[in-house]
C-alpha cells in the first residue's frame, strides 16, 4: 500500500503508468488539484473532444514521448532518457562523427535494432485511425522522431524533420547506401561500444546516419512542406515532446498565428500552457486511444 492509501492494483492506470514509466519530474506532479487548473483527468475535456470532432485538417507535431510507450527512450527524461546517459556533443553533431565514427556509427547501430524490435502503440495506432474519419480532410503528421513507428502504424503522411535511422547516407558525397544488415538476422545482444561504418561504393567515404544533428540544416522541402501545412491547419495535436528543439519547436507559435488551435498532450505538466482547455496531461498511448473512443461515441 503507498503513501496515498492506493494499492498497486487498486491505482489509476495513470498514476500506475507514471510511477512505473516516468523520471521524477512526472511522478512527482500533482495529478488533481493541479494550481496550473489543467486537465489532468483520465477522460479528455469536453473543448478537447468537441474541437477535436470538428477538426477537418490536423496536423500533429510528435515528439519521443510517442514512441516511449513501444520502448523507446526519449531524449530528456532525466532518469531513463538518452541525454542522461549519453553527452549530445559526443554523439549527435557532425563534429562528434568526424571525430569518432565508430563511437558514433555504433551508438546509432544499436538504436536502429532497438526500433525494429520495437512495435507501434495504441496512440500511433489510435492517430491512423484518427486520420481516417471521414470528417477529415487532412491528417499530416510532422516528427521530429528518426523511427518508423507511424508508418507502421499505418499512417500515410509523415514527414521526418530530424530524418531517419533507415535512410543512411555518404558523409562526403550525399550518395544513399543500401546495404544496412537485417536487425532480425544481426541482432547486438548488447549496445557495441565501437563498430566502423561502411565506407561509400562510389566515393570510399564513411557512411553516416541520415539524421539531422544539432548544428545541421534541417530537409529543407520536407520543412517547407510542414510549415505550409501548419499554418493551413485548423488544429494542431503537439505529442511528447519537450518543444526544446529548434525550429520544430516553433510550429505550435505559427499554427496560432494562422488562425490554428493548439493542443498539447503530455504527462509532463511543464509542456502545457496554463490556461488552454484543449492540452491534457496525459500518456500518448493512454489519451490517444481513449479520445478517439470519445470521438466514435
Ligand atoms: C511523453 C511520454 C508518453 C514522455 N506520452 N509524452 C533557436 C533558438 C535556440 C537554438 C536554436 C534555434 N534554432 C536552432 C537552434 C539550434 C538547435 C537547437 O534547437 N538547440 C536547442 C537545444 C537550444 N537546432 C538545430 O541545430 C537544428 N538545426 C537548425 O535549426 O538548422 C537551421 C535550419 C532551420 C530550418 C530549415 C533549415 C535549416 C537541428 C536540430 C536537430 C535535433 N537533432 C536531435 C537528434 C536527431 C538524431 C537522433 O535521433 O539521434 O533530434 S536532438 C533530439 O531532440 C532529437 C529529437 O528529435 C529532438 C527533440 O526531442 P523531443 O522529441 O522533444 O524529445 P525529449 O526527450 O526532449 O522530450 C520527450 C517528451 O515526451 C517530454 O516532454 C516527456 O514529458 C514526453 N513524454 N513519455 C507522451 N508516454
Ligand atoms: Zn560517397
Amino acid at each position: 500500500m503507498g503513501k496515498s492509501g492506493e494499492s498497486s492494483v487498486g491505482q489509476s492506470p495513470l498514476r500506475r503508468f507514471l510511477t512505473q514509466h516516468s523520471g521524477p519530474y512526472v511522478t512527482s506532479c500533482r495529478m488533481a488539484g493541479d494550481h496550473r487548473n489543467m486537465s489532468s483527468s483520465l477522460t479528455p475535456s469536453a473543448p478537447l473532444v468537441a474541437r477535436l470532432r470538428d477538426a477537418r485538417r490536423i496536423v500533429v507535431l510528435t515528439g519521443a514521448g510517442m514512441s516511449a510507450e513501444s520502448g523507446i527512450p526519449t531524449f530528456r527524461d532525466q532518469v531513463t532518457g538518452l541525454w542522461a546517459r549519453f553527452d549530445p556533443y559526443d554523439l549527435a553533431t557532425p563534429e562528434a562523427f568526424v571525430r569518432d565514427p565508430e563511437t558514433v556509427w555504433a551508438w546509432y547501430e544499436w538504436r536502429r535494432h532497438l526500433v525494429a524490435h520495437a512495435a507501434p502503440n495504441a496512440g500511433h495506432l489510435a492517430l491512423t485511425k484518427l486520420a481516417a474519419r471521414p470528417q477529415v480532410e487532412s491528417l499530416t503528421i510532422v516528427t521530429q522522431n528518426v523511427d518508423d513507428l507511424h508508418e507502421r502504424a499505418g499512417s500515410k503522411e509523415v514527414l521526418h524533420l530530424h530524418g531517419s535511422l533507415f535512410a543512411p547516407r555518404c558523409f562526403a558525397c550525399g550518395q544513399a547506401f543500401e546495404g544496412l544488415t537485417d536487425p532480425a538476422k544481426d541482432e547486438p545482444e548488447n549496445q557495441m561500444t565501437r563498430l566502423p561504418p561502411p565506407s561509400c561504393s562510389h566515393c570510399n567515404g564513411r557512411i553516416r546516419p541520415g539524421v539531422v544533428w544539432f548544428g545541421e540544416g534541417l530537409p529543407e522541402e520536407i520543412w517547407m512542406r510542414a510549415l505550409r501545412k501548419v499554418e493551413t491547419a485548423d488544429l494542431l495535436l503537439v505529442i511528447g515532446t519537450s518543444s526544446k528543439v529548434y525550429p520544430a519547436a516553433s510550429l505550435p507559435d505559427a499554427a496560432r498565428r494562422h488562425g490554428g488551435d493548439v493542443s498539447v498532450i503530455n504527462p509532463d505538466p511543464s509542456t502545457l500552457s496554463s490556461r488552454s482547455r484543449l492540452d491534457w496531461q496525459i500518456p500518448a498511448a493512454i489519451g490517444l486511444p481513449a479520445l478517439l473512443s470519445m470521438l466514435e461515441e
